[in-house]
């Protein structure tokens, strides 16, 4: 049994049929033995709203609340990809939204948790976006708008980021470990978790620790917490 699990980047979407098995594989197979599942951002790969009438977001809220109703807690934080998560969506998965960053106790330990993408501080345009996506009052006028209009306006936002990151070196959308200790600092952790990048590993700086998720394009990845610490694994299904 584990304290809790974390996931981040499932990147969830209709057109994955293969990541969305092995996602509810995960479910069903590992997160029940855990007290809580942590899911760090871009659960889904687009995400219009709570009100898109989609099924699949359906599908996806009731392979959770399978998991909520046997007892495991599930907490979300939006991500870049589905920065319009709500309360709609929580209330029917039978999880809880939690703010980036958030920061979590384990035994004497403080363990913060992000997505990650606000310590990519080298791309400026990204942080540019990042401000704007994320704007409270700005999210309330885009809720206004027609889903399809959202649609329409999120994938063309996606297709011009797609077409930074081709412009851009790779080191620039790594996260900056600079900026990753100063959060650590910030915060007073140790350790920190976080996704977005896609580039699982563990980093080491003196007595911080900075545990990156790897994404579930090809196999699951996932790292788990219990009294003997955070240890990485991949999920495959069987
Ligand atoms: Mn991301």
């Amino acid at each position: 049994m584990y304290d809790a699990l974390f996931v981040s980047d499932v990147h969830l979407h209709e057109t994955f049929p293969q990541r969305h098995a092995l996602f509810c594989a995960f479910l069903e197979q590992k997160a029940t033995q855990c007290a809580c599942l942590y899911i760090l951002g871009d659960f889904f790969d687009y995400y219009f709203g709570d009100d898109d009438p989609c099924p699949y977001q359906k599908s996806v809220a009731d392979a959770l609340k399978k998991l909520s109703d046997k007892g495991v807690k599930i907490k979300i934080m939006r991500g870049n990809h589905d920065f319009l998560l709500a309360d709609g969506f929580m209330q029917q998965a039978g999880a809880v939204r939690i703010d980036d960053p958030t920061i979590i106790k384990h035994k004497d330990q403080k363990i913060l948790l992000s997505h990650g993408d606000a310590w990519c501080t080298k791309d400026i345009s990204y942080q540019r976006l990042r401000k704007i996506i994320h704007n409270r009052f700005l999210q309330w006028c885009f809720l206004r708008l027609k889903v399809s209009w959202r649609k329409y306006l999120i994938t063309n936002i996606d297709k011009k980021n797609k077409s930074h990151y081709k412009s851009i070196s790779p080191e620039c959308f790594d996260v900056v470990d600079q900026s990753a200790i100063e959060a650590l600092e910030k915060y007073q952790c140790d350790t920190t978790i976080h996704g977005h990048t896609h580039r699982c590993g563990v980093h080491i700086y003196g007595k911080k620790m900075r545990y990156v998720m790897g994404n579930w394009h090809k196999n699951g990845s996932y790292l788990s917490l219990n009294k003997d610490g955070l240890n990485i694994h991949r999920f495959d299904q069987d």
